[in-house]
């Protein structure tokens, strides 16, 4: 089984990023699995060289504490592999400006931002590209991907129709809870990276006081029964969630066990801080050393190549280059 995956080096990676992806990439990494880190997706928003410069590495690092092993799935950084970029002209070209305008992300982030760049727009055909261009047959992501992947889906069937059978057509795949982990203090979005909620964000190398401060904090609702329920209680079905997925059962009987939210809270510190303490103390020390992560991004490299520039060819081929 053929697996890819992408994360944006946009910044410090959350624990939605870690409930919603990084964990199922670890769990399916002795199958053919490639993860990347997309800094070329990151250029869509203003981030200063250097800093992109290091929260590559920085995420380099993370998937590496968080368990994935360079020498069991080919871990690499998207703009090693030129084919990426290569291969985003030619779907630019299959893809209409009409099912761009249409993603749900584009419209919420370009109405965040002024003078929005064209990669905003375009940003889900370079990820088909990053699926495409490998084959993949599984792609593990957080429920925000899903239309995403529905866009790539569609123009690899349209490409193969077109031109002939060059691309696998690929399925996302989330997990059962937790694929969509909000906020914490405004239950009703996602926790992310670009949004600027320091208190409603966990972020992987938080240090344990600071998860345990942030989930006291998390809001919550008034009525004191623990339900779980996303219409009517989305920040104590969020907890909910976030308990089930660390501890694999379903939020209902975590809800069963539980009559008021301060012992929720705790516990869920308690699991969040399990999970994240050892994964940021891993980080510490292989952060330090820059030069073996250079040398996983190089040997990453060097493996996504052999399998994209095939790719990349046939597809050039099938359309007349
Ligand atoms: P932003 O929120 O700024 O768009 P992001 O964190 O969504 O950034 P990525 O780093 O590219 O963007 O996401 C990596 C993976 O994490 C994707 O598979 C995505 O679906 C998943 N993911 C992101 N946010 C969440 C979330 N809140 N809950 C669950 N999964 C998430
Ligand atoms: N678009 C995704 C990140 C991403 C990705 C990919 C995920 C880029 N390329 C390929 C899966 C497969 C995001 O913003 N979360």
């Amino acid at each position: 089984m053929r697996i890819l995956s992408g994360i944006q080096p946009s910044g410090v990676g959350h624990l939605g990023n870690y409930l919603g992806a990084i964990r199922q990439w670890v769990s399916a990494q002795d199958a053919d699995a490639y993860y990347a880190v997309v800094d070329l997706h990151s250029l869509t928003l203003d981030i200063p060289p250097d800093r992109l410069r290091v929260q590559t590495l920085d995420t380099l690092a993370i998937l590496v504490a968080a368990g994935l092993d360079p020498e069991q799935c080919t871990l690499f950084i998207q703009s090693h592999v030129p084919y990426h970029a290569q291969l985003n002209w030619l779907l630019e070209c299959v893809a209409s400006y009409g099912e761009l305008t249409r993603m749900t992300q584009f419209k919420e982030k370009s109405g965040r931002q002024e003078g929005y760049r064209v990669g905003l727009l375009t940003y889900p055909v370079l990820m088909a590209a990053d699926i495409l261009l490998y084959r993949a047959e599984q792609v593990p992501v957080g429920d925000d991907q899903r239309q995403h992947l529905e866009l790539a889906r569609n123009i690899a069937e349209r490409f193969n129709n077109r031109y002939g059978e060059v691309f696998t057509v690929p399925e996302a795949v989330a997990p059962p809870f937790a694929a969509r982990v909000m906020d914490l203090q405004d239950p009703s979005r996602k926790m992310s990276k670009s949004l600027n909620s320091p208190l409603g964000t966990i972020y992987v190398l938080d240090e344990p006081d600071e998860i345990v401060r942030k989930v006291k904090k998390a809001v919550t609702d008034t009525d004191g029964e623990v339900r779980y329920d996303r219409d009517d209680k989305p920040g104590l079905s969020n907890l909910l969630e976030i308990l089930a997925s660390l501890s694999d059962e379903a939020p209902e009987s975590v809800a069963a066990r539980y009559q008021r939210y301060g012992d929720l809270k705790s516990d869920v510190a308690e699991a969040v801080v399990g999970a994240l303490e050892p994964l940021r103390l891993r980080f510490l020390d292989i952060r330090e050393d820059e030069t073996l992560l250079r040398q996983v991004a190089t040997r990453g490299a060097d493996k996504a190549v052999a399998t994209a520039e095939p790719l990349y060819r046939a597809a050039a081929e099938a359309m007349g280059l």
